[in-house]
């Protein structure tokens, strides 16, 4: 079984957007995959057990961008 959610970040206009915001997300404990895209700002996350709304804010951050909810 795995978990997949969508997620709104605002601030992502590029690739390199993207690039960072994967990136960050990838390295949360059980992350098998994440698809960010700029043009929608939306971000997809499929882990192994559902995370926490707290992780994926702070990683988020960490990259630079800021949550803004789940889609
Ligand atoms: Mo370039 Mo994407 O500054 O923010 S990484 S537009």
């Amino acid at each position: 079984m795995s978990a997949t959610a969508t997620y709104r970040v605002t601030g992502m206009t590029c690739g390199h957007c993207e690039k960072a915001v994967t990136e960050e997300l990838s390295a949360l404990d059980g992350v098998d995959s994440v698809r960010a895209t700029a043009d929608s700002g939306l971000v997809t996350v499929t882990s192994a057990a559902p995370l926490s709304d707290e992780d994926v804010r702070a990683a988020v951050d960490e990259a630079g961008y800021e949550l803004a909810g789940r889609a």
